[in-house]
């Protein structure tokens, strides 16, 4: 037996049979040798010689994959298997009985157990995992097989678990409500807020980057679907309408009744811009008082409410004998410094007759002047829209 010589020789005068090479175990167990003996004559006789090798621990765990991967879904309630994970021991029992353990977690480390089953090593996850808490929603691993040797051998490997997102938050608005102002002279299609809501999932699925914008109320108002950019689709006119209430809606990238909807409300209020001049209504007014009524007489001339009721200023005129009528002046609104100013400098109107030392701002109450019975007093009453 030609591979037993290498290993064993005989020694021909004391019989000793010496070990040459390195034994394995795992290679050959048991070997058998055949000893010639003769003697000085022609006789002679064989032997067998058994030899069994005993086994030493001199054999690693071997994992059957370089690596393990495993997959779970957040929130899962009830214990999941995760992995199956298997190593091998060429050594013979007790060398090769493997103990798995989990060595490292790079997250949630008392989450994970593992337990034999039908000869694999089954990772379980016994708690439910939040994926917002996951960067990447990796979990890395590392499980080392360890054998019943004396002293035992060891081996590790690196198992990744991921972890799959399910939409169990709802997109958020910064506010619950957003009031602003506006002035009315805002052109169409300008930007009049940016709305936003952050929505905590991490992925992109359910999360910030599936957000979808929309807004109802009014359609002067447009809201774009992605940026939350609300801007107006027309001309606005505060006599026309002077708040806006929007309702603005983000909705997130769940399917179905697993969507999630945020809400919150949007309070515009159109800023007066002075863009209506005063007009005369109803011009003349035809107003009777009472001979020689008291200076102070005091009295409400202008028809469909009180002189200065909605902030406009009326400036009386005084009568000169001379001239048969007050005249009126109209005022014309657009600068509030000519408005308030006009009695104050060089006459504003041509053909003007009353003497600008009797001009007075009337402020409430209004102050009429006295008047000689009969004679008619204009007063001025702006219209503007109602
Ligand atoms: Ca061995
Ligand atoms: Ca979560
Ligand atoms: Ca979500
Ligand atoms: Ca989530």
């Amino acid at each position: 037996m030609s591979y037993s010589l290498i290993r064993f020789v005989l020694d021909a005068e004391t019989g000793w049979v010496t070990l040459r090479g390195k034994l394995d175990f795992e290679l050959m167990r048991r070997y058998t040798l055949t000893i010639l003996a003769r003697d000085g004559g022609v006789e002679e006789t064989t032997g067998r010689l058994r030899v069994n090798v005993l086994d030493v621990n001199d054999n690693s765990p071997i994992f059957q994959k370089e690596s393990y991967m495993g997959w779970l879904r957040e929130n899962e309630q009830a214990a999941q298997q995760v992995v199956r994970i298997r190593a091998t021991d060429e050594d013979s029992p007790p060398n090769n009985a493997l103990i798995y353990s989990i060595t490292s977690a790079s997250l949630f480390p008392g989450y994970f157990s593992i337990t034999m089953v039908e000869g694999h090593a089954v990772i379980s996850v016994n708690s439910p995992l939040d994926y917002e808490a996951v960067p990447d929603g990796m979990i890395y691993l590392t499980v080392m097989a360890k054998d019943g040797g004396n002293p035992p051998l060891n081996s590790s490997v690196p198992v990744t678990i991921e972890l799959f997102d399910e939409n169990d938050n709802p997109p958020i608005f910064s506010k619950p409500s957003y009031i602003i102002k506006i002035p009315e002279s805002i052109g169409a299609g300008a930007t009049v807020l940016f709305v936003n809501a952050t929505d905590k999932d991490a992925s992109r699925e359910f999360g910030q980057a599936s957000l979808i914008y929309s807004l109802e109320g009014s359609s002067k108002f447009r809201l774009n679907a992605r940026s939350g950019e609300i801007t107006t689709t027309a001309l606005l006119d505060r006599e026309a309408k002077s708040e806006y209430i929007l309702i603005v809606r983000a909705v997130d990238g769940g399917v179905g009744p697993l969507q999630k909807t945020g809400i919150a409300t949007v309070n515009i209020t159109l800023l007066d811009i002075n863009d209506n001049a005063p007009i005369w209504r109803d011009e003349p007014y035809d107003v009777n008082v009472v001979e020689m009524s008291p200076i102070d007489n005091r009295r409400h001339l202008s028809p469909g409410g009180r002189p200065g009721q909605r902030g406009e200023r009326y400036r009386g005129l005084q009568h000169q004998p001379s001239e048969p009528l007050l005249q009126h002046q109209q005022q014309h609104g657009k600068d509030p410094h000519q408005r308030h100013g006009a009695g104050q400098g060089e006459p504003q109107h041509q053909g003007h007759t009353a003497h600008e030392n009797h001009h007075s701002v009337c402020h409430r109450p209004w102050k009429t002047t006295s008047a000689v019975l009969g004679q008619h007093h204009r007063v001025c009453k702006p219209a503007g829209p109602q």
